[in-house]
């Protein structure tokens, strides 16, 4: 395996073990997370591999196969860049009171570039549950989840929610990952598209605009707004929506009726999943990508280029996934219409002169796991 070569090149010696821990699509259930909503997102396939060995003192030597020579952290708030989500899980850990040293660690990440599927995720919770392990701090899932959440929060600076670490720490193969952000209550959900002639297609803008972080924090903010002035603890409390509309206006307005409905959609889906009729998600999913498009005000060119062109190929539904701005958009299609979705896509792209996007079928991977 290529990140135990590198540990042995770069440190000497063996790694104590090899964990892997996947990115995440998801599937519907956008910006409710912060807001004590239901997500469903699933593991893909591509993720972060770590080799890691700990060590006898606190200090944190890490080297990314991805971005050049080792670093060695010594403090943890001197650490910079792409380093800051690994040394956050220490840092995350210790404050919990756990007794946790330092480590040797090689990451290895193959989640493609600019997809928006949460390599940061997949790298905190990687690191979290070799931690868990080699500190022997019998940690849940859950836990790990949480903790990587707080380096996010707390030491990158980055206000997310819990969906995307929890998906790669819980999610399970073939299943999609129903989560209540309230009470943190997970179900797996069988998701098995093949058997119903389906494929989902990521389709990956590979922009990323730079307003992205600045707004998220903001959406975040609206939403706190609009609860405060309904007199709720989150936007999940809202039962009456029509009279909450009532009471709100402009940008609270709108965030309320997407996060409120949004939820409403996760509950259909997962209530059309059960009954075994995948197809009929569709309407959800681009019900879903208007709603973020023209409420939330998330979307860009790239995505809505994405969706429209998809639906014209025939998908039977599609919107953005993630956290917006750029990034992927997903596309629900029958086996037979594959080839023209992804025809339909390149080709709007080539119009418009934009870089043609990657696309790939995504089936849900397995969450985080000790590979050896
Ligand atoms: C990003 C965040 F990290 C998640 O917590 C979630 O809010 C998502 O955007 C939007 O649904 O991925």
């Amino acid at each position: 395996m290529r990140v135990v070569e590198a540990f042995r090149e770069t440190f000497g010696g063996e790694p104590a073990g090899v964990w892997h821990a996947p990115g995440r699509v998801n599937l519907i259930g956008e910006h409710t997370d912060y807001n004590d909503g239901l997500v469903l997102p699933f593991a893909v396939p591509w993720g972060v591999t770590a080799a890691v060995s700990p060590r006898e003192d606190d200090v944190v030597r890490v080297r990314s196969l991805q971005a050049g020579e080792p670093l060695t952290v010594e403090k943890l708030d001197e650490a910079k860049g792409w380093a800051r989500y690994v040394v956050g899980v220490f840092w995350a850990l210790r404050e919990a009171g756990h007794p946790v040293r330092g480590a040797d660690l090689v990451v290895d990440g193959d989640v493609p570039q600019g997809a928006g599927l949460s390599s940061s995720a997949a790298l905190e919770v990687a690191v979290g549950t070799a931690l868990n392990e080699l500190y022997g701090l019998a940690l849940t899932k859950m836990e790990i989840a949480l903790a990587a959440q707080r380096a996010e929060n707390d030491f990158v600076g980055m206000p997310c929610g819990i969906m995307d670490q929890a998906a790669s720490a819980l999610a399970e193969e073939g299943k999609a990952l129903f989560m209540d952000c309230r009470s943190l209550g997970v179900r797996n959900v069988p998701f098995d598209l093949a058997r119903h002639g389906f494929q989902l297609l990521i389709i990956n803008t590979g922009v990323h605009h730079e307003l992205a972080d600045g707004q998220y924090a903001r959406r975040r903010q609206d939403c706190e707004n609009a609860a405060k002035r309904l007199g709720v603890a989150s936007l999940r409390d809202v039962t009456d929506l029509s009279g909450a509309l009532s009471r709100l206006s402009g940008d609270e307005r709108r965030r309320t009726q997407h996060v409120v409905t949004e939820n409403h959609r996760v509950e259909a889906v997962i209530g059309l999943l059960r009954a075994g009729v995948v197809g009929e998600i569709g309407g959800l999913l681009n019900a879903s990508h208007l709603s973020l498009r023209d409420q939330f005000e998330v979307s860009c060119p790239e995505l809505d280029v994405a969706v429209e062109a998809s639906l014209r190929g025939r998908a039977r539904g599609a919107r953005m996934t993630g956290g917006g701005f750029g990034g992927s958009a997903i596309a629900l299609v029958a086996d037979e219409h594959v080839r023209a979705v992804r025809d339909s896509v390149t080709g709007a792209y080539a119009e418009r002169g934009w870089a043609a996007p990657e696309i790939y079928p995504a089936t849900p991977a397995s969450g985080a796991r000790r590979l050896t």
